[in-house]
């Protein structure tokens, strides 16, 4: 049996999650909070990290392919293979181009942090120029990479929420407001797949700000 590891308050372990369900792979859960990781599952200590009979892996898009070559029931990805890179392209522009430059923000918008005004000046920035090229290429009609559900689907669930909401916090507006985004999740969240992972992550976050208090 898969084992998930690693905590529902997370984006990357979401992703996974999700992915998991609408496959309809079974797995199972166990809970590791960063700082409570296996090293000789996760080497950087991330999550989250999936173990397989095989041997554990990190990283989550490679746990996503991983998941896809190994199960290929209910598939994620197009057998098309320029169709199959135009969804890894969506993944790879929600993750390394977005929301990895909002998560520069979260200490401040999330964790009662601060971050200096020249770096929120260059997260404007690189948000604003990576948001219009990102734009050039989601679907959305009716998901982000065309007319099936896609892994890009899994990835853009999890992370333009955060990226949303992060910028309405630090900069008081959502730099994704002009697309259309706000439809694209509420249409997501008829499923009941990212409902049950929406419920798992406002549990869990909830008890990660109860640890995080317990310990000042
Ligand atoms: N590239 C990684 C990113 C995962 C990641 O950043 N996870 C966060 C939680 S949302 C984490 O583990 N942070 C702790 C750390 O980076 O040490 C992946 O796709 O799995």
């Amino acid at each position: 049996m898969l084992k998930l590891c690693g905590f529902a308050a997370s984006n990357y372990y979401n992703k996974v999650k999700l992915a998991l369900l609408e496959k309809g792979v079974p797995f199972e859960e166990e809970l590791a909070w960063i700082g409570e990781t296996d090293k000789t599952a996760s080497p950087l200590g991330k999550v989250p990290y999936l173990k397989t009979d095989a041997g554990p892996l990190s990283e989550s898009t490679v746990i996503l392919e991983y998941i896809e070559q190994a199960f290929p029931q209910n598939p994620l990805m197009p057998s098309d293979a320029f169709a199959a890179a135009k969804v890894r392209e969506l993944v790879r522009y929600l993750e390394l181009h977005l929301e990895l430059v909002a998560r520069n923000l979260y200490p401040e918008a999330f964790f009662g942090g601060k971050v200096s005004d020249a770096a929120k000046e260059k997260v404007s920035q690189q948000l604003e120029k990576n948001i219009t090229a990102f734009a050039t290429l989601a679907r959305f009609s009716p998901f982000i990479a065309g007319d099936s559900f896609t892994l890009a689907d899994c990835a853009a669930a999890v992370h333009l929420p955060l990226v949303s909401g992060t910028t309405k916090i630090i900069y008081g507006r959502d730099y994704l407001a002009d697309l259309p985004v706000r439809d694209y999740l509420k249409r997501l969240g008829e499923r009941p797949t990212v409902q049950q992972v929406n419920a798992d992550r406002k549990t869990n976050t909830e008890l990660m700000l109860q640890r995080a208090r317990a310990k000042v």
